[in-house]
């Protein structure tokens, strides 16, 4: 082994390590409703030294990468064997995405890649590229994998090497290592951010849907859809319905889309969801939350104005800035919720919150009024409340 070879090799291991293993920390005191950790949860970095490198002094003398990793990001997430997991959208230097897991024992730090990706089976018509994948352990008994599958739409122009067409594609597994790949999903329109409801509903697979004009343009799709299907194994969206529209002048009047599948809570399905709207900085993508009544996960019953979470400092800026995404939450029995996201198409970071929290926020945030004129309205009562309380206190202190 050369000196170069092996003083790099030792270099480039100690750096993973280091990465790996860095204890996260809470950021105080934040807005109350969850806290954001410090790090990044999983970046390039995180990819194992093994994947990125040949490790042969014969056939690598330099050290050199031999397999770039340009980002980790748009992870499903669940809980498995007590450990937390990520389905991760590993993308290369060469734009292709593919899907590998990477395990946490805490769920905000020491995430590791398995030794090896998902080898995701493919159907009769290969996908050029897979991506966001959403996991739901549905009480059929399988983990399904709902994701995107993008190929070159074949009715694009001659010179045309951009346009595509989207589609959800389907797996399921009961180890999280094997795949089953069922049909994709027909539609009639484009499809992404498609995602698997837990549970049945009337007896039937239940999927949030996102109906698309375009590959890029939701146009005429107007917003978070829901459809039945009878069997998984063919799935095909008959009938399909908004359950949670786009507006003007708000967060989501470009597009929206079902984040991860919904959390069931005493109070109703907890949903985390992403809003785009267009700006001269171009898109600007940011999560938002809304409920739905138990009995009926297709019935909106609570949505908060606006944003809960938006890109601050670092998560800013990356491959497609000005953006967070998200495709995974898990909720632990004790009540405490990791809310995994995207920063940029870039990296993975964990906010930390908690049932109650997050239904308080839902429940007592005043809902969009979509004016000016409304937003004053309530900002004003929220103040005149206070202020009443500090003069009823201030009276209490000089009783006292
Ligand atoms: O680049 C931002 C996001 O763009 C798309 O979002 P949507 O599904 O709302 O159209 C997706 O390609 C997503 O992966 C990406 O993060």
């Amino acid at each position: 082994m050369n000196e170069l070879f092996k003083k790099r090799l030792e270099a480039v291991t100690k750096e993973y390590e280091e990465l790996v293993t860095r204890k996260n920390e809470p950021v105080f005191p934040g807005n109350g409703i969850f806290e954001r950790y410090k790090y990044p949860v999983l970046t390039a970095a995180h990819a194992p030294v093994f994947w990125r490198y040949d490790l042969s002094p014969g056939t690598n003398p330099y050290f050199m990468e031999r397999f770039g990793i340009e980002g980790t990001f748009n992870a499903g997430a669940i809980k498995w064997n007590g450990k937390y997991l990520m389905a991760v959208r590993v993308e290369g230097n060469d734009r292709k995405s593919f899907f590998a897991i990477a395990e946490s024992p805490n769920g905000v730090d020491n995430f590791r890649f398995w030794d090896y990706p998902i080898n995701m089976p493919e159907t009769d018509n290969p996908d050029v590229n897979v991506y966001d994948m959403r996991l739901t352990a549905h009480e059929d008994g399988w983990v399904y994998g709902i994701f995107c599958t993008e190929r070159k739409d074949p009715n694009a122009p001659a010179g045309d090497l951009s346009s595509a067409v989207a589609a959800a594609g389907i797996a399921r597994t009961k180890d999280l290592k094997s795949w089953e790949r069922l049909p994709d999903l027909k539609s009639k329109s484009q499809q992404r951010n498609v995602v698997l409801h837990p549970e049945f509903v009337n007896g039937k697979y239940a999927l949030y849907t996102r109906p698309q004009d375009g590959f890029i343009d939701a146009g005429s799709g107007g917003g978070i859809g829901w459809a039945l299907v009878d069997d998984i194994a063919k799935a095909e969206i008959k009938e399909e319905k908004i359950i949670n529209y786009r507006y003007y002048h708000t967060i989501k009047e470009l597009k929206n889309g079902e984040g991860p599948h919904p959390i069931k809570t005493a109070k109703g399905w907890l949903h985390f969801a992403h809003g785009v709207r267009m700006c001269a900085a171009g898109l600007r993508y940011v999560l938002y939350l809304y409920l739905t009544d138990l009995e009926q996960p297709d019935k909106l019953i609570a949505e908060p104005a606006g944003h809960l979470m938006a890109p601050v400092g670092e998560e800013r800026i990356g491959d497609v800035s000005n953006v967070l995404f998200t495709n995974g939450w898990i909720a632990d029995d004790d009540g405490t919720v990791f809310l995994y996201y995207a920063s940029c198409d870039t990296r993975m970071h964990v906010a930390v919150s908690s049932i109650n929290r997050l239904l308080d926020y839902c429940l007592n945030t005043a809902p969009d009024g979509y004016r000016s004129a409304t937003s004053v309205q309530t900002l004003t009562k929220l103040i005149e409340n206070n202020f009443e309380l500090t003069k009823n206190t201030n009276s209490l202190a000089v009783q006292k």
